[in-house]
């Protein structure tokens, strides 16, 4: 396991030669057929979406338990929704960062290429990928409790609180996966079997705490893939990964493409 220690702050940046670090994982990469991503919340951080977990984190000011599971929704539907609604509040007023720039382009470069999220943000889809898996569900779907009937919803504030399904009133509830709640089989089934048929597997900042997610990184490189993590922190999976970049993915990814983009032209011409 390489762990390359790659602080992109300019004065770090001047002093490190990131071309040659990156060497070895642009090779990899250029190798490969088959390229998966998982992300976490970590990739919307520098697009100003607070993550969960770490210091400005959303548990540290609201418990897990309070508001992320479908207990906490029965008891107190309209806190629960509350919070959701001032979660949509800040997503609606942020942009899509480099990093999830970088990847919409990965669509294009790679042959085979799947990105896996963790993230119901939606900012991979407004950046521009096309086929996102969205393991944890989407923060613009209401689903209603009684019908289970899937709708958009982007409305900033919600017009109702807690909102109550047009067509039978039940209630209706974030179309998101709370703790103790299964993921979709198909889509949980689809993003393990990709991982188990990449050649290449990236983490990207998420704490890899969360499980079944945090298992697929482990599970390509069981079935042979090399794994390449980019988090400013190490994690459990850090000690499997074949490379892990102590940086942020939207300082990071715009090098790793530049480079490889640089590399790719080369051979051809
Ligand atoms: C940067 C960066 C930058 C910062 N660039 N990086 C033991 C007891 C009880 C339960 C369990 C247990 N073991 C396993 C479980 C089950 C449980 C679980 O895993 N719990 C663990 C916490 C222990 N899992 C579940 O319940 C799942 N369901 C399930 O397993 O069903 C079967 C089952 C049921 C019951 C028991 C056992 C089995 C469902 C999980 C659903 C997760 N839902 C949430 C909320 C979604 C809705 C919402 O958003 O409101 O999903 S929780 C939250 O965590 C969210 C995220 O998708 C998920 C992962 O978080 P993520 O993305 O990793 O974010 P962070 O904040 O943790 O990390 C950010 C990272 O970014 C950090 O590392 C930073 O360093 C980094 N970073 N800036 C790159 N610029």
């Amino acid at each position: 396991m390489t762990r390359i220690p790659v602080s992109l702050g300019p004065e770090v940046t001047r002093k490190m030669d990131v071309q040659s670090e990156l060497g070895p994982v642009c090779d990899i990469l250029l190798a490969a057929k088959s390229v998966c991503l998982l992300t976490g919340a970590g990739i919307s951080a520098e697009s100003g979406i607070p993550t969960f977990r770490g210091e400005e984190g959303l548990w540290k000011t609201y418990r897990a338990e309070q508001l992320a599971t479908f207990q906490a929704f029965i008891q107190d539907p309209r806190l629960v929704w509350e919070w959701y609604d001032w979660r949509r509040g800040i997503i609606a007023s942020k942009e899509p960062n480099a990093g999830h720039k970088v990847i919409t382009e990965w669509e294009e470069l790679f042959p085979y290429f799947n990105l896996i999220t963790q993230n119901i943000d939606g900012l991979h889809q407004r950046a521009g990928s096309k086929n996102v898996i969205e393991l944890h569900g989407n923060i613009w779907k209401h689903r209603c409790i009684d019908e289970n009937t899937i709708s958009e919803n982007h409305d900033v504030p919600l017009k109702e609180i807690p909102p109550r399904c047009d067509k039978c009133g039940a209630l209706l509830r974030p179309h998101v996966v709370w703790f103790g709640e299964s993921l979709d089989g198909s889509i949980l089934h689809k993003s393990f079997q990709l991982s188990s048929g990449c050649d290449v597997m990236f983490s990207i900042g998420t704490s890899a705490v969360v499980q079944p997610a945090a298992s697929l990184p482990l599970n390509a490189a069981e079935a042979g893939a090399k794994v390449i993590e980019i988090n400013p922190d190490p994690t459990p999976i850090t000690g499997s990964a074949d490379f892990s970049f102590r940086a942020k993915s939207g300082e990071f990814l715009p090098i790793l493409d530049k480079e490889l983009k640089r590399r790719t032209k080369q051979k051809k011409g």
